[in-house]
């Protein structure tokens, strides 16, 4: 591996980064139901129906896992904490033993001091809350921030970041609109709601964080880099459709006050009342923006309704996930979100890493050669101007991922899911020796 942190400046953070629901095993701890449970129990939702009642069993192995990232040498570890955990109805009575796990979480990290930044929603819904119509109801901006105050309470006099929700796209648009994750609706009332929603529950948090004192506040976005599968006019506007609908939408909101007009066409006749008056309470001044890389698309023309776009199979090598490996695309990403939207503002790679079918003990070289080229390419936006301040691996350990089961393996450490066997894997020992040099 060429990557070394003497590259980087000095204070440029490493990091890995997981989520709750993805690791922890939600049936342990008095944690309530999710619209992940119900979704993942539906047939022909999740691979072998699988769910993360068990998962990596990070809530009584954590101090183990924590080792781990003092060991690689990491400066952070970016988490996120489960809704109903803290509180299992999603309102009212908090279950103490859930808050007790994240002051735990969080002092075990600073005594290997390594830096807490935490996102608040990384997408487990109570289930009493889905039930109440979730991210499609207004209501869900005062539930988070209320939540958003009650972890807060507990664990922000200590955390180095936070943010109010992992990846909005996926939040809205995919488990909505594709009804590819829980609650797996395809509903284009539902999408438009839940695409408002969750930048006015992201207002609200940080206004209850900021309330706090909270310091160190940001958001996190996914992105793709996108390009037409033909080059005719029908394709650019199909790919200029999406692009809107997956880069634009959300930190057009966060950093403009508008939604993209190629977003409106489709969906504004079914936005919820008043949106356009809510971008003061959306665009919340921000301490730093983060960044989800992993892949590109190319999109073409489709026949039928708005937005008309369909997924065409490119030619780059591809991931267990089937993505494309295109590492300039994180740099195209980058300077472009640095011109258009976040400027002088911090930017940090929040997410990046590729699922790879790793057996135990065979080194997982594809995934070295794709964090390489990755970091190479964020070194390459840092030469543009883009101010970039950390880079943040996903994931620590093989885990959930989500409706394709246990199945796609990102972690640097492999998980055995039949005894919960933690094996770093030659890429975490790359980074390693990178982060040492
Ligand atoms: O596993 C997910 C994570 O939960 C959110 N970002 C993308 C990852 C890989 O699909």
């Amino acid at each position: 591996m060429n990557f070394a942190r003497s590259d980087f400046p000095q204070d440029f953070l490493f990091a890995a980064a997981t989520s709750s629901y993805q690791i922890e095993g939600h049936g342990f701890g008095g944690a309530g139901p999710t619209h992940w449970d119900s979704f993942s129990a539906t047939p022909g939702n999740v691979v072998r129906a699988e769910n993360g009642q068990r998962a990596c069993d990070h809530y009584h192995r954590w101090e183990e896992d924590l080792d781990l990232m003092q060991a690689m040498g990491l400066d952070a570890y970016r988490f996120s904490t489960s809704w109903a955990r803290v509180m299992p109805e999603g309102r009212g009575a908090v279950n103490a033993e859930g808050l007790d796990f994240y002051d735990r979480l969080v002092d075990g990290l600073l005594e290997r001091s390594l830096k807490p930044m935490v996102t608040l929603y990384h997408w487990e819904l109570p289930s009493a809350l889905s039930d109440c119509g979730g991210w499609a109801n207004p209501d869900i901006a005062h539930w988070l921030a209320d939540f958003a105050t009650v972890v807060m309470e507990r664990i922000g006099d200590r955390v180095y970041s936070a943010a109010p929700i992992n990846e909005p796209w996926c939040v809205a648009w995919l488990s909505h609109f594709l009804g590819l994750q829980a609650p797996g609706l395809r509903d284009i009332r539902a999408t438009a709601h839940a695409m408002h929603h969750v930048l006015t529950a992201h207002g609200r948090s940080v206004q209850a964080m900021r309330a706090l004192g909270v310091r160190n506040i940001g958001a996190v976005c996914n992105f793709e880099d996108v390009h037409p599968a033909q080059d005719t006019p029908a394709a650019h506007k199909a790919a200029d459709r999406y692009r809107a609908i997956y880069n634009e939408f959300f930190v057009g909101g966060l950093f403009k006050g508008a939604y993209p007009d190629a977003v409106l066409e489709g969906l504004e006749a079914h936005m919820p009342k008043g949106w356009d008056t809510d971008f003061s309470l959306i665009g919340q001044p921000l301490d730093w923006f983060g960044v989800n890389y992993y892949t590109c698309k190319r999109i073409a023309a489709d026949s039928g309704p708005w937005p008309a776009v369909r997924e065409i199979e490119g030619p780059l090598p591809k991931t267990q996930m089937g993505w494309e490996i295109k590492p300039d695309g994180l740099e195209t990403i980058l300077t472009w979100l640095q011109r258009n939207y976040t400027g002088a503002l911090p930017v940090y790679i929040t997410e990046n890493g590729m699922a790879h079918g790793d057996d135990p003990g065979v080194p997982d070289a594809p995934r070295i050669a794709y964090l390489d080229a990755h970091l190479t390419a964020a070194k390459r936006a840092m030469n543009a101007g883009v101010p970039l301040a950390g880079y943040t691996f996903w994931s620590l350990l093989d885990n959930y991922e989500w409706s394709l089961g246990y199945e796609k393996r990102f972690g640097l450490v492999h998980v055995d899911f039949d005894n919960l066997k933690r094996t770093p894997k030659a890429s975490y020992y790359a980074l390693q020796q990178g982060l040492s040099r």
